[in-house]
């Protein structure tokens, strides 16, 4: 059966131009710092978001563990929202890689404000931790693709300058924020110290993502990537695309954008619970208690008439529009959810 596959944007895959140039690209041994390809691919992500360096890792989950482990020491902790990605969903990697411990905060959501950070911050006590990093991740995943403002970005900032404390946004898909809200993304970079971008989401690019930060500090996560297994060799195959992806396919993000208002719409007429206000970018949650089933059921019920989805919660389903994903496929979902045989 041919899927409409609304799992992730992580499904996309690489474009015509994106296969040919990798057949083109320039290679050379990365750990030697001798791949042009890569090179050049970590001097435009750091131009774009207007810091000093940047460097190729292999996910954006290594990308988040190396910045973490770059900005931290052992025994510190991290202050991060609640259902981040990087408390969520990284295998409790900040535990285990960098010996810290997460200080999770409630958002609204997924905005972090300055006051509940501010709130959380420990004093110089010998029983507590030190607060070591803020983590905001732009746009937010489960909270349905929501962006930062720029003012509570910039009160953040703040905030973390009067107590020295360094920011990592986790920006897996910060072109989104940008497209969403008519900006670059240094626009949105320059509030934080460390940024993670995936290549391998809406970008289309097959793997791969940049952490960009100051030199020092990517001349550390250098080492940390390496540590981790992350020094590749002959790179700049994929690095190939992820040039491509960042030269011609952020401003296409609008499409995407564009598809999951579409969808969210029409789920919100058919009748499910659904919080509009969060469908800000190309993520899509929405509630399916009213149906009887669990999200888990739901999502096989879709399978079978050839939608695929994510179960992200008890009853809770996510859709994410990519790259491929036509508004005549959206029209397609939308039939097959307002046909979808109830519980029973
Ligand atoms: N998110 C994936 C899954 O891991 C949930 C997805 O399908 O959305 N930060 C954020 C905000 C992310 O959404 C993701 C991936 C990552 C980091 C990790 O990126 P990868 O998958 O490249 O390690």
């Amino acid at each position: 059966m041919e899927y409409i596959d609304l799992r992730s944007d992580t499904v996309t895959k690489p474009t015509n131009e994106m296969r040919e140039a990798m057949l083109r690209a320039e290679v050379g041994d990365d750990v030697y710092g001798e791949d042009p390809t890569v090179i050049e691919l970590e001097k435009l992500g750091a131009r774009m978001t207007g810091k000093a360096a940047g460097l190729f890792v292999a996910s954006g989950t290594m990308g988040n563990q190396v910045a973490v482990l770059s900005h931290t020491q052992r025994g510190d902790e991290v202050i991060c929202e609640a259902e981040s990605h990087i408390y969520y969903y990284e295998v409790a990697g900040m535990s285990v890689l960098s010996g810290v411990q997460a200080r999770t905060l409630p958002s609204v959501k997924g905005v972090l404000s300055a006051e509940t950070i501010e709130a959380a911050i420990r004093p110089l006590d010998v029983h507590q931790p030190r607060s070591a990093l803020i983590c905001l991740e732009d746009t937010h995943n489960r909270a349905g693709g929501t962006c930062y403002p720029l003012e509570t970005l910039a009160a953040i900032r703040k905030l973390a300058d009067r107590c020295k404390i360094p920011v990592h946004i986790d920006g897996a898909r910060l072109f989104n924020a940008a497209v969403a809200q008519g900006v670059k993304v240094d626009k949105i970079a320059q509030y934080a110290d460390s940024v993670q971008f995936c290549l391998s989401k809406g970008l289309c690019a097959p793997v791969g993502s940049l952490l960009v930060g100051s030199e020092e500090f990517i001349a550390k996560a250098r080492r940390y990537r390496k540590m981790l297994g992350g020094g590749m060799r002959q790179a700049g195959v994929i690095a190939a695309t992820g040039i491509v992806g960042l030269q011609s396919m952020v401003e296409r993000l609008a499409e995407d954008h564009a598809n999951a208002k579409l969808l969210a719409n029409e789920l919100a007429t058919s009748g499910f619970a659904i919080d509009l206000s969060t469908v800000q970018t190309n993520i899509v949650i929405f509630d399916v208690s009213r149906t009887g089933l669990k999200a888990a059921d739901f999502v096989a019920r879709l399978k079978k008439a050839g939608v695929l989805a994510g179960a992200v919660g008890e009853y809770r389903v996510r859709m994410v529009t990519h790259h491929g994903i036509t508004a005549a496929e959206i029209a397609k979902v939308v039939d097959v959810l307002q046909h979808l045989p109830k519980k029973g």
